[in-house]
């Protein structure tokens, strides 16, 4: 008897991989752990064509006995009991991006890194649609589009832009991106890989199958990842905003420069860019070094990144409310990057923090709160934890909410006109929100609703 593929995740990377497999042949046997998903409306939303197979709840030996590999979702521990049958049966596990990618066609980049893939990505998709044509041109992966949703559309000709997480690189087996990079690695996920040298041995594996012929763009900055580029199997170019660089992608004072062969080109200078901040400058190095990689010539790359605006959710401008900025920076996920909020703010702020238990450390992030942040609210799963770390350092001016609502209620009666409200929780979202979408979505409509005095 044919064995069937078994998709596991019916979230949006399981439905696209459902979707290519069956499209491709294949009968699928697609399983949830949550048995209060609605079975019919994962059959509408898989369509009805091939052979599909649904189970909620528990997957028994009989189901196991008729899989032939399984397409295991991000979201998925690859240690979770039925993962770990599978491995022990023999089975192979395969991340959605490994799907993708057998059946994707054409060049394909690669971009990981705790923080900054997403501005990384969007922008490095807007300098290959600039060049190669936006009908050629992908960009996929943990910025929310599957890949497997595109893959079958791929030609020989396409270029894809992938972003990629640490969870998808754990099953990445022959995933092999023609330009690769890993913009930094900070405390990130540690309740799913455990060390940090785990953490960064996973972010590094996006280089695994690259060759000589290949770029890996990595930032020098980062002792680790400095340290990788001189085992890592493809042609290294490093990016920096702290350093001096012969070769390779560098900040001069206000200039972003492109160094090599003792010449100098000028991608651009700060107040030429829409984006801000230190962060920023390394996605605009990053995303310039990967153009300049794939062949684009620098005046494109420099143009595109001097017309391209900030990604939503990340440090968004939001609406002005009784003279008070708001801002949406929802993807501030993890202490780090919701750092990098903070640091954009130029008046007092008011802050919304808190949310879904990652097992991170709140020090840095509190120790920035400095004369910037000058009162806190609270929310989820993590606001005790964070509360405790701020008394350790002095800062008692906090409030528990239970809802968004309420936290913005209240950061708009303590905010004065010329202040901000920021919403960077640096906490993943779940346990209050579906996803750091959902999330930013709601703080922006609660700001614009609130009334004008
Ligand atoms: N599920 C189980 N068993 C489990 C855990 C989950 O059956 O043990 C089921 C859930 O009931 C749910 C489904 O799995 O029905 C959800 O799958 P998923 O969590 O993999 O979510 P997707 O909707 O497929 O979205 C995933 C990424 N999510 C995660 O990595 C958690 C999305 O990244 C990504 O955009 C999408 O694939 C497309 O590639 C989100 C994210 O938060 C934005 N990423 C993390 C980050 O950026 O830090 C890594």
């Amino acid at each position: 008897m044919k064995k069937s593929v078994l998709v596991a995740g019916c979230g949006i990377s399981g439905i696209g991989a459902a979707k290519l497999l069956l499209g491709a042949g294949e009968s699928v046997i697609l399983y949830d752990g949550n048995k209060q998903r609605d079975a019919e409306e994962l059959r509408r939303k898989v369509g009805t064509e091939g052979e599909l197979e649904i189970v909620l709840g528990d997957l028994t030996d009989e189901v196991i006995s008729r899989v032939s590999f399984c397409v295991i979702s991000p979201g998925i521990p690859t240690d979770v009991p039925f993962a770990l049958q599978l491995k022990a049966a023999g089975i192979a596990l395969w991340s959605e991006i490994e799907l993708a990618y057998r059946y994707g066609k054409g060049t394909v980049i690669g971009i990981t890194g705790t923080n900054g893939k997403t501005t990384t990505t969007s922008l490095t998709g807007a300098i290959m649609a600039a060049h190669f044509g936006s009908e050629r041109t992908f960009v996929v992966g943990n910025i929310g589009t599957p890949y497997t949703e595109r893959a079958m559309l791929m030609k020989d000709d396409s270029v894809t832009v992938a972003e990629i997480s640490s969870f998808q690189l754990e099953t990445a087996i022959t995933f092999h991106p023609h330009v690769s990079a890993v913009l930094n690695v900070t405390p990130d996920h540690l309740d799913r890989h455990k060390t940090m040298e785990c953490y960064t041995q996973v972010k590094e594996s996006i280089s695994a199958n690259q060759t000589a012929d290949d770029f890996c763009v990595l930032n020098y900055d980062d002792p680790a990842l400095r340290a990788f580029g001189a085992v890592c199997p493809a042609k290294v170019v490093y990016f920096s905003s702290r350093e001096q660089l012969e070769e390779g992608f560098c900040m001069d004072g206000t200039k972003l420069v492109y160094r090599h062969d003792k010449e100098e080109e000028v991608i651009g200078s700060v107040d030429e860019f829409h984006l801000v901040g230190r962060c920023n400058y390394e996605n605009i190095l990053a995303a310039s070094a990967i153009g300049i990689s794939m062949g684009v010539p620098m005046e494109t790359v420099s143009r595109v990144a001097k017309a391209f605006l900030a990604v939503e959710h990340r440090i968004e401008y939001t609406v002005t409310k009784n003279g008070v900025r708001y801002y949406n920076d929802s993807k501030g996920t993890n202490p780090d990057a919701a750092i990098q909020g903070i640091r954009a703010m130029t008046t007092p702020t008011c802050l919304i923090g808190g949310g879904y238990d990652k097992g991170s450390e709140y020090d840095d992030w509190v120790k920035e709160f400095g004369t910037t942040v000058k009162y806190l609210v609270l929310i989820g799963q993590t606001k005790e934890k964070i509360a405790q770390c701020c008394r350790t350092y002095g800062f008692t001016n906090y409030e528990f909410a239970e809802s968004m609502e309420e936290a913005v209620n209240k950061c708009a009666a303590h905010a004065l006109p010329g202040e901000a409200v920021l919403l960077s929780p640096a906490c993943a979202s779940w346990g209050m929100f579906d996803n750091y979408e959902q999330r930013g979505r709601i703080f922006k409509e609660l700001a614009r609703n609130l009334p004008e005095a």
